[in-house]
């Protein structure tokens, strides 16, 4: 196939990162397969699951017999309270000790649900909860990324739906970019990055979906197939900042646009995502604006997903499939309910 003569870069202002988009690629015939939407349907509670109620985990503790949201240590922390490191600072040889912890967040005692199939008081509770986890573990912790990965694509163990906080007493490198970037940006033109990028993008072709609090859009920069980014109208730093009405508005918000995924490919549609906002000592980072990523790895069907390889991990990443088909295609499946 000759070059496509349109591939170009798109910058990442949050980053400082570039991405290859090479549009022409998506000329080749669609062979998505929009796969069978009957599925074995999951237990409403699973003895077997680690997560539900009442059940016993790896680590032999029993799960509270929780009617709402279920918090517990990660019994396989990758972040412990007392690092016993011994910091290094030999020539290129570098080390720091990091202390932390790392909590498995229950949305849910039922097994057979997700936040899209939530009644919107259950997704409030959720809501309510990243903030107050947030709120707590920064006390103690720099950064607290609470974050969820969804379908065994993902890395996702189980289907009970769930969520994972890690905090730490170092900023770890994704959220560093971004605080350099709103930082500098902040320095430089006294405003906030994405409130200003929200500006530019209103009533674009890029948002997939919006309310009076919230917008939903494919970022210029998308890097996975139909990456979405999730930011508040107005200036918020961190999550336990959210006022009553846009916790809600953001379930109203999150519902919509996660029901949508589940249509594209016609399967419950994985993802990672995550919730970036100030690190902790807030007070001292109000260039921040609160925002949440999702990066799901589909690209052609429920079965054909995106690998970073090659090129990607060699050089930088690139997709085939521009922001605005994607946005399209979004738009598309929250519009067919
Ligand atoms: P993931 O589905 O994203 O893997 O999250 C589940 C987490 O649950 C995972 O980090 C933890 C795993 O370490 N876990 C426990 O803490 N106890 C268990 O009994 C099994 C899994
Ligand atoms: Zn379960």
């Amino acid at each position: 196939m000759a070059q496509d003569p349109s591939s170009h870069r798109r910058f990442n202002p949050l980053t400082g990162e570039w991405v290859l988009v090479s549009s022409g690629r998506t000329n080749r015939p669609w062979q998505g397969r929009v796969e069978d939407a009957a599925r074995v349907r999951a237990p409403e509670y699973d003895p077997d699951c680690y997560l539900c109620p009442t059940n016993t985990r790896a680590s032999g503790e029993t799960n509270d017999d929780y009617d709402d949201t279920f918090v517990f240590t990660n019994d396989f922390a990758a972040l412990v309270p007392e690092s016993n490191a011994a910091p290094i600072n030999d020539g290129l040889i570098k080390a720091e000790p990091v202390g932390g912890t790392c909590r498995v967040i229950c949305y849910s005692p039922r097994h057979d649900v997700h936040l899209a199939s939530m009644p919107s008081d259950q997704v409030r509770s959720v809501v309510d909860l990243w903030a107050e986890q947030m709120a707590e573990l920064s006390l103690d912790y720099r950064w607290v990324q609470v974050f969820e990965n969804r379908g065994a694509a993902m890395g996702a163990s189980n289907p009970h739906p769930h969520g994972q906080i890690w905090a730490g007493s170092e900023l770890p490198v994704e959220p560093a970019k971004e605080d350099l970037c709103q930082r500098d940006y902040m320095k430089r033109r006294g405003s906030h990055l994405l409130l200003d990028y929200l500006a530019q993008e209103e009533g674009d072709e890029r948002i997939v979906a919006e309310n009076s609090e919230w917008v939903a859009l494919v970022p210029f920069w998308a890097v996975w197939p139909f990456e979405v980014l999730v930011i508040p109208r107005r200036h918020v730093r961190w999550l336990p900042d959210l006022s009553p009405v846009q916790r809600d508005r953001l379930g109203d918000l999150l519902t919509i646009l996660l029901r949508g995924y589940d249509r594209i490919f016609g399967v419950p549609f994985p993802y990672s995502m995550g919730w970036h906002g100030a690190p902790a000592p807030v007070g001292s980072h109000g260039h921040w604006q609160l925002h949440a990523h999702f990066y799901p790895p589909l690209l052609r069907s429920a079965t054909v997903r995106k690998f970073m390889v090659g090129y990607e991990l060699m050089a930088e990443p690139q997709r085939d499939i521009t922001a605005e088909e994607a946005a399209e295609r979004i738009r598309a499946a929250i519009a067919s309910a």
